[in-house]
């Protein structure tokens, strides 16, 4: 160590220095002391001692102090030296870079690395692209350049897009754009795919301006792009989805001014180009919802509320409105209102919330239906005791009107019964029933027909029965047939008549109760054999076939009211045989019954369906025109006449002579039924008394044709 000897020398001469110093001062103390008379050698021997230990101790640490510099020197040569190999290998490093020739890691990479980008050049005229960093997303990240000729790049793509980077960046070349800017996927290390945006532009043209060189990064954006997917898969969503997003002004008219395109597939328009875009949202909402929606939305806007929910039926393009659940948003742009919303259809949702509704309206109209037949019961119970005490068929009708009264209040009834000829006859009436037949045939009741009750709404909805007629102005009130069978055997049937207007429903529950009445009627009729004397008793007279006067004392003061209301005349006619106490006495009592038998026919024959034959009494007949002018009625009734004077009866093989009948005729516009009886009583007595074979007009004489006599 030369450094070391050197500074050992200089050390050396100090110490010679510093002994001379320390001698010289033993000296001078030495003289000092015997000027002043003081032991030399109680001085001078510490002295010395100090002296030379002092200068030893002074060496010792001008060793130390050099050893400790040297040692600092050495440390520094060693960290320069370092320092000097590591710029050095820096050097070779970015020596390396620039030659393109990078192993290990660099800075370079390490920038590439943080960008997350990867560097391109594409060398045309050797078709090559050279490529600097791995793509990223890599796990481990390693630094690498590698080469592609020809179409070796792009075959590594996503076959999805390999063909159209191919295609891009020809074109890129060949129309010499400027940039490229394309977004694929490239392979990572784990068998997938990441997205990339590739960016690039020409960097070296030749003299036509013909790409050289172009350059560019590769960028990795798949997180970005996989959320950028992930939105336009969800917008696309809303676009076939079941929701329809709309957004309309606030002011004015409350145009729509967007629409998601699924409105018009959901929404049943089949033109595909149809969007509610400008038009009014007045235009597809229900007349009966637009008001309540449109209060609704105003007071939520009024107060401030940042959103509303409403219901509303939304116009479609089949015509047909949907049910929809609505929620809006509000939202201020450019200083205007606007409501953003989304509806859903919630029809079915609707009708099964309707359903549920109605089952309940259902259950509680069985629950008073219920309540009203128990009435019944009590009322039905009574019906069937009295029936079963009744004594004759007056009783007995009476009791079911009462009944009929009690369990169908605003209701008028009529009972027909079945008759030996198989035909249904009227056994009475109560309340206003309109115009019935008071005989007709199983066929012409729907309900006798089809064997269950019959409810007639309307001439549109129902078929009317053909022994019920509408009034003259051709008006039928709701009505009910309801057919009673006992041992399946048909005995009759129950009619029954609004008063007033009634509903479907109300029709519906009348039937049913109606039903149950007659179900009681029924068992009484065939347990009190309300058939046998209901035949008996029927309004029709055994031997002439014609109705008995039991029925025109009942239907007399019915049509009168009817023909008054109406403003129409009744006409009545009373027929008497002439001399037929002489003809029984003559001819036998059963020739006077044929006679009276083949008159009747005649009678029957020759008047209208409105009209009423009756044998009133003996041999009486009346016959009732309701509706008949006097002067058709003298027309009608002269003919019969004419016709019963020209009449051959033959009787046990040879010819009865023939009969003249006398008719009184009266009408009447409004007076009671026993006045208009009592005038035709008259008018016929008038024609008796005049000669007999005549027609009399009350209060007037038509003489008969000369001819005739
Ligand atoms: P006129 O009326 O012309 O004054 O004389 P008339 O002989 O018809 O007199 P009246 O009316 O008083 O007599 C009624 C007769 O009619 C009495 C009765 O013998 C007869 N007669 C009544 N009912 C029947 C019946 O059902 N069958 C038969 N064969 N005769 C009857
Ligand atoms: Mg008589
Ligand atoms: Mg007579």
């Amino acid at each position: 160590m030369n450094s070391g000897s050197t500074s050992f020398a200089g050390v050396t001469r100090q110490s010679i220095s510093l002994g001379l110093f320390m001698v010289g001062l033993v000296l001078v103390m030495a003289v000092v002391s015997r000027d002043h008379d003081l032991q030399v050698a109680w001085y001078a021997l510490p002295a010395a001692a100090l002296a030379v230990g002092g200068t030893v101790l002074w060496q010792e640490w001008r060793l130390l102090r050099a050893s400790v510099a040297e040692r600092n020197t050495v440390v520094r040569q060693r960290r320069q030296e370092r320092e000097d190999a590591l710029h050095n290998e820096a050097h070779q490093r970015a020596l390396a870079i620039v030659e393109g020739k990078n192993q290990g890691l660099d800075y370079r990479a390490r920038a590439i690395r943080a960008a997350q980008i990867s560097i391109w050049v594409a060398d045309i005229p050797s078709n090559q692209i050279i490529f600097e960093g791995i793509h990223t997303g890599l796990k481990d990240f390693l630094p690498d350049t590698r080469i592609y000729h020809g179409r070796e790049w792009y075959l590594r793509l996503h076959p999805h897009e390999t063909e159209l980077v191919e295609y891009r960046f020809k074109e890129f070349i060949k129309r010499r754009l400027q940039t490229f800017e394309m977004e694929y996927r490239v392979p990572d290390d784990r068998g997938g795919w990441r997205w990339i945006i590739s960016r690039g532009l020409v960097i070296q043209e030749d003299e036509q301006g013909r790409t050289l060189v172009a350059a560019g990064t590769h960028i990795d954006i798949h997180q970005r792009k996989l959320a950028q997917i992930a939105h336009t898969q969800e917008r696309a969503l809303f676009n076939v989805g079941p929701v329809v997003i709309f957004r309309f002004s606030l002011l004015g008219e409350r145009i729509i001014d967007f629409i998601s395109r699924n409105a018009a597939r959901l929404w049943r328009y089949t033109d595909p180009d149809w969007t509610a875009v400008g038009k009014s949202t007045s235009a597809l909402v229900h007349p009966d919802d637009l008001l309540a929606v449109r209060a609704t939305i105003n007071e939520a806007f009024a107060t401030s509320k940042p959103s509303v929910d409403a219901q509303l039926r939304l116009l479609r393009g089949d015509g047909t409105y949907h049910w929809q659940s609505m929620r809006l948003i509000f939202e201020i742009e450019h200083g205007q209102p606007y409501a953003r919303g989304y509806m859903v259809d919630v029809q079915e949702r609707k009708a099964m919330e309707e359903l549920a509704a109605s089952h309940n309206q259902t259950l509680e109209a069985l629950v008073e239906q219920l309540h009203m037949a128990q009435a019944d019961s009590v009322v039905l119970q009574e019906t069937s005791d009295l029936l079963n005490s009744a004594e004759d068929v007056d009783e007995a009708f009476e009791i079911v009107r009462r009944a009929a009264d009690a369990v169908f209040p605003g209701w008028s009834g009529s009972l027909s019964a079945i008759m030996q000829n198989g035909g249904l006859s009227l056994v009475g009436q109560w309340g206003a029933p309109p115009w019935q037949d008071a005989e007709f045939q199983l066929k012409d009741c729907w309900g006798l027909r089809r064997g269950k009750p019959h409810g007639y709404l309307n001439e549109d909805r129902q078929l009317r029965c053909n022994h019920i007629h509408p009034d003259a102005e051709g008006q039928l009130l709701p009505y009910v047939c309801v057919p009673m069978s006992a041992n399946g055997e048909t005995v009759g049937a129950l009619h029954l008549f609004a008063n007033s207007m009634v509903t479907s429903e109300q029709i519906g529950d009348i039937e049913l109760r109606a039903e149950r009445f007659a179900e009681t009627l029924k068992l009484a009729m065939s347990n009190l054999r309300l058939r046998a004397w209901l035949r008996d008793q029927a309004t029709r007279d055994g031997l002439t076939g014609l109705y008995n006067r039991r029925l025109l004392d009942e239907r007399l003061p019915v049509e009168i009211k009817r023909s008054h209301r109406d403003r129409l005349p009744v006409s009545l006619a009373m027929i008497d045989v002439d001399h037929f106490k002489r003809f029984n006495d003559d001819y036998g009592h059963d020739a006077g019954d044929l006679v009276l038998k083949s008159i009747s026919e005649l009678l029957m024959d020759r008047v209208r369906v409105y009209d009423l034959a009756c044998r009133y009494g003996g041999e009486e007949l009346i016959l009732l025109m309701p509706g008949c002018q006097i002067e058709d009625a003298i027309v009608k009734l002269e003919a019969i006449r004419i016709d019963v004077a020209s009449l051959q009866i033959s009787y046990q093989g040879y010819m009865l002579p023939p009969v003249t009948i006398s008719i009184g005729l009266a009408e009447t516009r409004g007076g009671g039924a026993e006045a208009l009886v009592r005038q035709a009583d008259e008018a016929l007595y008038r024609a008796k008394h005049q000669g007999r074979n005549r027609l009399v007009v009350q209060g007037d004489t038509i003489p008969p044709p000369e001819e005739m006599h």
